[in-house]
């Protein structure tokens, strides 16, 4: 138990700037709900909200080919793969190994130092251990049974990873977007809105995270290269106003979709937590069925720490879904299977580096492949 603790307790909790909280988070809503406020008057065109020149957004294909996307998927693992690899191989320094206690005991290290738990790695080990216990194994066998009981646990049920985004039937589709401070949130609500602008879909963004003036202008940034709307509101002001006027923007545009950032909050935060539920419950009075998707964004190089976060806000939010961000920059990919197995939250995009392309949708079954990519 001490080793594994050992392994585990590397995981350091993401260093959160502190935050102070605000005097009186619940302001009332019945400005936010003023339909005065229904045509913001930040609100700016794209063309007006950057200095650079934003390119002309053109229809393209929208979904990477298969093939590219596992390439991109087997590069941004390549540092958990190549963890996993360089343990899994001195497992099997001679030809074959025999399956005794202290070969499982190994085979458990290696898995849990790629962050996806200690339960999930027990329930391989077990795996490994009844089929082949007292044999003498060749590592392509363990390999094999080791992916299929990772894509048995990572299974889940109603969610086929085509479209990973529940659209309204009609009018805007509201995603809010939450997790704490520096997880990815601003930088995957940018490529969400290239993916959908490439699908030739209208889209309005909601900077409701007015916590930091920059905040606002990197999301203008974006909103300007990808060609989508933006409704900000002055440093400070209530976010679910801003939401708000958001979702009333997409609702006058018609636009296709509308994507609400918010500001990072830890989820030991109450007042902030509570302030996420306001949010949530504006757009809600405004369309009944949004939002539609709530996206919990983590950050992968946080590993573990990211299965905590994802109880917090579930608790204060109903996520629908998690992006899992950084995922190119750490060793501790084996993180989606906890989250999958304790959360039934699906896993619905990954977030493989800073640029629009750096993302894809998740498949367990790829991610598997990915995870052992070259190991044999
Ligand atoms: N390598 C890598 N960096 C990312 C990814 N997503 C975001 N980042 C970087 O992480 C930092 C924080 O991202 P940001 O979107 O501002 O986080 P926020 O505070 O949650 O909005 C920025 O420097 C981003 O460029 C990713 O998938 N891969
Ligand atoms: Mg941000």
């Amino acid at each position: 138990m001490g080793l594994f603790d050992r392994i585990l307790g590397k995981t350091k909790p993401a260093a959160e700037p502190a935050r102070p909280e605000p005097a009186n988070p619940e302001i009332p809503e019945a400005e936010s709900a003023s339909p005065k406020s229904a045509v913001p008057e930040s609100r700016i065109p794209p063309s007006e909200s950057s200095s650079e020149a934003p390119p002309a957004p053109s229809p393209q294909p929208p979904v990477p080919a298969k093939r590219s996307f596992l390439a991109r998927l087997k590069s941004g693992l390549s540092k958990t793969t190549a963890l996993l690899k360089t343990d899994i191989r001195d497992l099997f320094k001679r030809e074959g190994r025999l399956v005794d206690d202290a070969f499982l005991d190994e085979l458990f290290a290696a898995l849990v130092k790629t962050d996806m738990g200690v339960k999930a790695s027990k329930e391989i080990v077990a795996e490994v251990r009844e089929n082949f216990r007292a044999r003498v194994v060749q590592m392509t066998d363990v390999l094999a049974k080791i992916k299929e009981k990772l894509n048995a646990l990572m299974a889940q049920e109603g969610f086929s990873g085509d479209e990973p985004i529940h659209l309204a039937e009609s009018g805007p589709t509201v995603l809010m977007i939450c997790g704490v401070n520096g997880s990815g949130k601003t930088t995957s609500i940018a490529k969400l809105a290239h993916r959908f602008r490439s699908e030739g879909k209208q889209v309005v963004l909601g900077a409701a995270d007015t916590f930091r003036a920059a905040a606002v202008e990197q999301l203008k940034v974006w909103a300007s290269r990808v060609g989508a709307e933006i409704v900000t509101g002055p440093q400070g002001s209530d976010p679910a106003s801003v939401a708000h006027r958001a979702v009333a923007a997409a609702i006058e545009r018609s636009a296709d979709i509308c994507i609400v950032d918010t500001a990072g909050r830890l989820q030991t935060q109450t007042s902030l937590m509570q302030e996420l539920s306001k949010i949530h419950r504006v757009i809600n009075k405004q369309i009944p069925a949004a939002p539609h998707e709530v996206l919990l964004v983590l950050d992968a190089t946080a590993g573990q720490n990211g299965v905590s976060q994802a109880k917090g806000f579930t608790e204060a939010v109903q996520c629908t879904g998690i992006v899992l961000a950084k995922l190119d920059g750490t060793a501790k990919g084996g993180v989606v299977v906890p989250i999958r197995q304790e959360f039934k939250l699906p896993v619905k995009f990954v977030g493989l580096g800073e640029k629009l392309e750096d993302f894809a949708t998740f498949d367990p079954k790829e991610f598997t492949e990915a995870l052992f990519a070259d190991a044999e």
